[in-house]
């Protein structure tokens, strides 16, 4: 091992709590990448020329051609700098009005690269045929319902307007600069001297400069003065060698209409983003999005992380707009407020073309379908998977597993899924068991899943470099493996396993070879890993791609990719194929598909179609924490939805009222997993001391009654896209005193409301709510009152307490029975909560399947619809129906609705699934009766108490109708009489 490899590796093994920092040397400011700093230079001067300032960007109006249908266009855009360059303009509006504007270089010297777009949509948009351009002397426009398109022709601006109104500009304050690619002049100086001699070559010419004498660049006005960084870059000891010169790509993107914008995830930052330019910005720096591995991550920063999505929503009281930038390589976004109603952003990018879709909402959940239209909608995952994951660096030998199995069934505490880390394989060879402290995988595995759950195990991108490593040996044959800045041969870096090379993925050939690794039989063509099981599922980390002696911890820019890519091309792209390939791995490994799990580090705009994220290398601290539940909320409204952040914080020890707030911010992410470095002590939870175990045994059992919750609001994102996680302005888009909030958040459409407590000590909290309604605390069942313009409420908060509210108005499915692990919920009965609003109703609905297969997608599912109704002044009518019934013609993931029916093979093997019990919030009264309809008195009990239609707080009036033998699969009524 090499000396630097060695400090390297041993840097990341000592976790140093106290004095935990970012090395933020080892990555990239703005001002230290060449076309950030260019853009920013243009925005400065744009800046400082004021309204002198104009783009050089114009449309050749003779040149638009609009097709037949007149539903697109093209047209030659010109630069008055570059009179020769030819740059071409499309636009189209699809079906749903989203617009899409691409421009590249036409006739270029080389080609920008353009395909982006094909790896993050699911198919190509369907062009509206409503639309006809009409090409006027200054602009070409379309009108379509309340929008509208502009084009002006000169200086270029693209105009998204909504009832007259401006949503989106595209090159409003003229920032547009797509640099075109040239030939590397040879410095062309004058000198005083004289030509040099004919037998002397240019080379020294230019070396004999003893004079310049400097002729005014016309363009520097525009684009500055210098080459600044364009033919060759240097970041700390690495050289980029640039070949194909400056191809950056800046454009300004504001939203006159929009004071609050969202999203760009990741960063490590509020909800609701802060400025970074203007007056007073609160980052220096612009947003970058450049998948990297960033060590102990700052908890308020906008240096890039992990992943990259380019998403962005912006956000008033009267709409919702929405962007979508299909672009692979690195990009800074400059984020700032002329008023504080509207934002205008800068996004500079290092290469690619300009295909950017404008989303017109014009609500928040307008644009989730409108995103979820172009690249897909969240997975829905095996329903084990939203139980409770238990992981460390490492469990260190497949004894240890079992231990930690063990532990787990004596406390009594759920959990479905242990985990492996690196560790477990021989010298980093993934997929290759250390055979001393794991000589027994399978058994293992099959141990585990003995009781319904599941391991998932490591793989990492990073091949070690030996012939007697299968993944390695048989990439190589096959000449899959990413190739160094000559094109030649393979690249060659260092990360966990030593030297290691890296599969491209983009190259076709490498992807049914990775997906065949994962069978667990064997096959007569290459190597399977038969040393595993269906029960083992997968982790993906290091995939930005992490290379410890690479700059800023990555690949090299200049690296190849199939097709003769360069890697600073397709860079925030890269990791997402390796984690989705890999779940079609683990999809397809058997005859029958079943659903697969794979969690990514990385990931890019698309990855939700495949698997979960989370936030990486967190630290243990209340900050931390904190930022974890803003991220996973970013996350969510990019499409991200199956997101979480490790409990417990990865470095560092946490106290024990950490980890018990930890725990309860984890079970209210949609992925809950505990996870530690490996220099941190063991921290299980069966391993803290009372009370603090008793707390987290249940917070996890509390985690586990709401599963039901946690599936219904992943099937609806699963078809809507509107995440699992709602912030304030997505429920309530038009309450201004919601934007900013990133503490509290909605589970799905639940009616849940919780803030998690993320500071040290705390013993109360205020929580908003944003309007006139009841929501009741979900332990105590006090009812609290909102107000029409939003109210705080103070709450207690002690360290066993969570602020949890129903929504008035909501019915939640829960299953209270504890159990060891999910899968072993099968059978288990229901308590309904039915908390009524004001108006004395509530609606709730629960979606069921195997959980497994896609069995679902052949209507094999239960879907239920909860309503309690006020009938007449007297009495209320609880039903359910059947949802899936229903709705005839609608489709779940494209198949058409089935309903309960005899073919059903999920419902049948659910049939005799009971509703335990019904607990009805907020009665005006005692009950004189509670009957199932059509049958006999039940057993209930009533504690009078506030009800849901007057304007009283305290205590709610608490109904608990004792097994009403109702069955969860079938229609049902329960009248209460009053
Ligand atoms: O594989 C080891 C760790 C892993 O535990 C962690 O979750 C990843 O984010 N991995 C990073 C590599 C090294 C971290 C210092």
């Amino acid at each position: 091992m090499q000396p630097w490899t060695l400090l390297g590796v041993l840097s990341l093994l000592i976790a140093v709590p106290d004095a935990l920092a970012v090395k933020s040397h080892d990555f990239k400011t703005c001002s230290q990448a060449g076309f950030c700093r260019r853009g920013r230079a243009l925005s400065a001067r744009a800046a400082d020329a004021k309204s002198a300032w104009k783009s050089p960007y114009s449309l050749d109006a003779s040149s638009i051609a609009i097709t037949p249908n007149k539903a697109v266009f093209t047209a030659g855009v010109k630069s008055t700098l570059y009179p020769d360059i030819k740059f071409g303009l499309e636009l189209r509006v699809h079906e749903d009005g989203v617009v899409r504007v691409r421009m590249d270089e036409v006739d270029g010297l080389r080609k920008r690269y353009d395909e982006a777009a094909a790896w993050a949509l699911i198919a190509e948009p369907r062009i509206s045929q409503d639309i006809a351009w009409t090409a006027g002397k200054k602009d070409i426009r379309a009108k379509y319902g309340n929008n509208e398109v502009v084009v002006a022709f000169e200086p270029l601006k693209i105009t998204l307007l909504r009832g007259g109104k401006e949503q989106v500009v595209l090159n409003g304050q003229g920032l547009l600069h797509m640099e075109h690619f040239r030939a590397k002049a040879v410095a062309e100086t004058k000198t005083e001297e004289a030509d040099p001699a004919p037998e002397q070559g240019a080379e020294d010419a230019e070396e004999q400069v003893v004079m310049e004498v400097k002729e005014p660049n016309p363009r520097a006005w525009f684009e500055g003065d210098s080459e600044d960084d364009w033919w060759e870059e240097r970041f700390s000891t690495w050289t980029d060698t640039k070949p194909k010169g400056p191809e950056s790509l800046s454009i300004d993107i504001s939203f006159p209409s929009h004071g609050t914008i969202y999203g760009i995830p990741q960063h490590a930052t509020r909800l609701a983003l802060p400025t970074t330019a203007g007056d007073a910005p609160t980052f220096t720096d612009p947003y970058r999005l450049y998948n990297a591995d960033v060590f102990e991550y700052l908890a308020s920063s906008p240096m890039s992380l992990y992943g990259s999505i380019p998403v962005l929503h912006a956000h008033s009281a009267d709409s919702t707009v929405g962007i979508f930038h299909a672009m692979g390589s690195e990009t800074w976004i400059d984020v700032a407020h002329a008023s504080n109603k509207s934002t205008q952003t800068h996004w500079i990018s290092e290469s690619g073309i300009l295909d950017l879709f404008l989303m017109p909402g014009p609500t928040p959940a307008d644009i989730f379908a409108q995103y979820a239209g172009l690249t897909g909608t969240p997975v829905l995952p095996p329903h084990w998977s939203l139980g409770y994951h238990q992981c460390r660096w490492n469990y260190i030998s497949s004894d240890d597993v079992r231990t930690v199995q063990k532990r787990f069934d004596e406390e009594d505490m759920p959990v479905d899924v242990f985990w492996l880390d690196i560790e477990y394989a021989e010298d980093h060879k993934y997929f290759m068991w250390d055979q001393k402290n794991f000589p027994d995988p399978v058994d293992m595995t099959n141990d585990v899943a003995a009781l319904g759950r599941k391991m998932v195990v490591i793989v990492d991108p990073h091949l070690k470099r030996t012939d007697n490593y299968p993944a390695f040996k048989e990439a190589s044959d096959r000449k899959v493996l990413v190739k160094p800045p000559s094109g030649e041969g393979e690249y060659e870096g260092w990360c966990w396993s030593g030297s290691s090379s890296w599969i491209d993925f983009f190259d076709p050939n490498s992807w049914d070879w990775w997906m065949s690794l994962f069978k667990t039989t064997a096959s007569k063509t290459g190597w399977t890993w038969t040393s595993s099981t269906t029960d083992i599922h997968i982790w993906n980390d290091m995939n930005e791609p992490s290379v410890f002696n690479g700059p800023e911890i990555s690949m090299p820019r200049d690296n190849i990719h199939y097709g003769g890519w360069e890697h600073r091309d397709v860079h925030n792209i890269n990791g997402m194929l390796f984690s989705n390939l890999t779940s079609k791995a683990v999809q397809h490994r058997t005859d029958q598909p079943t659903r697969p799990f794979v969690l990514t580090r990385s990931f890019f705009a698309g990855s939700q179609r495949f698997g979960a994220m989370w936030t990486g290398d967190n630290l243990g601290t209340w900050e931390h924490m904190a930022v974890g539940i803003q991220m996973v909320l970013a996350n969510g409204i990019a499409g991200m939805s199956f997101a979480g952040s490790d409990v417990g914080g990865f470095f560092g020890n946490p106290e024990p009222e950490m980890l018990v707030r930890w725990y309860q911010v984890g079970i209210f992410n949609p992925f809950l997993r505990a996870h530690a470095h490996i220099d941190t002590k063991r921290r299980e939870p069966f391993l803290l001391e009372q009370p603090y175990k008793g707390m987290v045994k249940d917070i996890l059992r509390l985690r586990y009654t709401m599963l039901p919750v946690w599936y219904t609001a992943f099937r609806e994102t699963s078809v809507t896209g509107v995440p699992v996680l709602r912030p304030h302005y997505v429920m309530f888009p038009k309450d201004p005193k919601g934007f900013d909030l990133d503490d509290q958040y909605f589970i799905g459409a639940s009616g849940l409301l919780v803030k998690p407590i993320t500071t040290k000590g705390a013993t109360e909290t205020t929580v908003y709510l944003p309007e006139d309604e009841v929501y009741y605390d979900y332990f105590t069942h006090h009812a609290h009152r909102g107000a029409a313009k939003g109210k705080e409420i103070s709450v207690q908060a002690a360290l066993h307490q969570i602020p949890l509210f129903v929504r008035g108005g909501s019915i939640v499915p829960t299953r209270e029975r504890p159990r060891r692990s999910s899968p072993l919920m099968k059978q288990d009965p229901f308590t309904l909560r039915v908390a009524l609003n004001t108006k004395g109703s509530a609606k709730g609905e629960v979606y069921l399947d195997d959980g497994v297969s896609y069995k679902h997608e052949e209507g094999q599912f239960v879907w239920r619809a909860f309503t309690a109704e006020a009938v007449g002044k007297k009495s209320v009518r609880l039903s359910s129906t059947d949802l899936a019934a229903g709705r005839p013609g609608e489709a779940v993931d494209g198949v058409a609705l089935t309903g309960y029916k005899a073919a059903n093979g999920f419902a049948e093997s659910v049939r005799d699934v009971r509703v335990e019990k019904v607990v009805v919030l907020g009665l005006s009264g005692k009950p004189a009766s509670v009957k199932v309809e059509g049958g006999g008195e039940l057993v209930w009990e009533y504690t009078a108490g506030v009800a849901a239609g007057g304007k009283g707080e305290g205590a709610a009036s608490v109904l608990t109708i004792k097994d009403p033998k109702v069955r969860i699969v079938e229609g049902w009524a329960i009248v209460i009489q009053l």
